[in-house]
């Protein structure tokens, strides 16, 4: 094991025994949403794993060490500080371990820590991507370039349409990652099951996903893999509606020149106040069924293996 890094017992134990393991991740829990509305999420979260038959590792930094598998505690103190806490992607990582600091991780550094502690499938709302007039700001996720190095798959519901889909997946194909429909031929804009994006890749089943996932690592192909897995109808968006509060979060980001780690953040507050919190709501749904799913792949993972 690496010397920064820190399993939980019962990750361990699970690990250690090849039963299925699903990492999660805290920046969603400290920048992703509210308190105390993060925190029972998370919890709830925990619980969807445990009922579909695998352990969750919800993963941080936590005084300088890389945790795999929380204690509820660790994860209420992360949700009451909020945007205090340092958000960690790949970048950030050193400064934090080395300074002794805790650090709520990214899609990308859940991905690096999931895949040191010996954790395949990692559940989380949505990954970051390309933003909006990237061709200027040059502003595009370490979660993509993570996404081709590191051999984690990544069950979401897509990604948010603050960010430009088309070149998210642009520059996944570029990434050499999979991305795959899950009982769908479209790539899912998280607050909506469509995005008029079509998909090379679809899997209806968790032993088909499976399967995917574990020949591309045995061909010696390191990296991730998206599992696009669309929000449930009953608690998808009205189109008009999400869109208009994207678009008006995007002029106010615009207005107030917030730019670089603070961006992703600041559109995610700002669309759920917009929506009067029935984002917030959709988000918890999709969080959860991405959960159950997840756990679903780990479980075929660990029989195929
Ligand atoms: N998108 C969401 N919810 C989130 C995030 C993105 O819909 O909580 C978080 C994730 O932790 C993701 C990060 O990895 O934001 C991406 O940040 P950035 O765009 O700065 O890479
Ligand atoms: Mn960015």
């Amino acid at each position: 094991m690496n010397r920064y890094l820190d399993r939980s017992p019962e990750v361990a134990a699970a690990l250690e025994a090849g039963r299925p393991v699903v990492a999660l991740e805290s920046t969603i829990i400290s920048h992703g949403m509210p308190y105390p509305r993060n925190v029972e999420t998370a919890l709830a979260v925990e619980a969807a794993v445990r009922e579909a038959g695998a352990v969750p590792a919800t993963i941080a930094v936590l005084g300088g060490r890389l945790k795999a598998g929380l204690a509820e505690g660790e994860i209420e103190a992360l949700g009451k500080a909020g945007l205090a806490v340092l958000k960690a992607s790949r970048r950030d990582l050193p400064s934090i371990v080395a300074r002794g600091l805790d650090g709520a991780t990214t899609v990308a550094a859940t991905m690096i820590i999931a895949e040191l502690a010996g954790i395949r499938v990692f559940a989380t709302g949505g990954i970051g991507g390309v933003h909006r007039g990237a061709e200027r700001s040059f502003d595009i996720s370490a979660d993509l370039e993570e996404l081709g190095r590191t051999s984690v798959a990544v069950v979401c519901a897509g990604a948010k349409s603050i960010l430009d889909l088309p070149k998210t997946l642009e520059y996944l194909e570029t990434r050499g990652v999979p991305v795959v429909g899950y009982g769908t031929d479209e790539f899912p804009a998280f607050y909506t099951s469509r995005s008029g994006l079509r998909l090379e890749e679809r899997s209806d089943t968790p032993e088909d996903l499976a399967a995917l996932v574990s020949v591309k690592w045995s061909l010696g192909l390191a990296g991730g893999v998206v599992v696009a897995n669309p929000i449930p109808a009953s608690m998808s968006m009205p189109e008009k509606l999400i869109n208009g509060a994207i678009d008006k979060a995007l002029g106010e980001m615009e207005a107030k020149g917030v730019k670089g780690k603070e961006v992703t953040p600041f559109l995610l507050a700002k669309v759920k106040e917009l929506t009067g919190g029935d984002s917030l709501e959709s988000n918890i749904a999709l969080v959860l069924n991405n959960a159950r799913l997840a756990a679903k792949l780990a479980a075929a993972l660990a029989k195929l293996s």
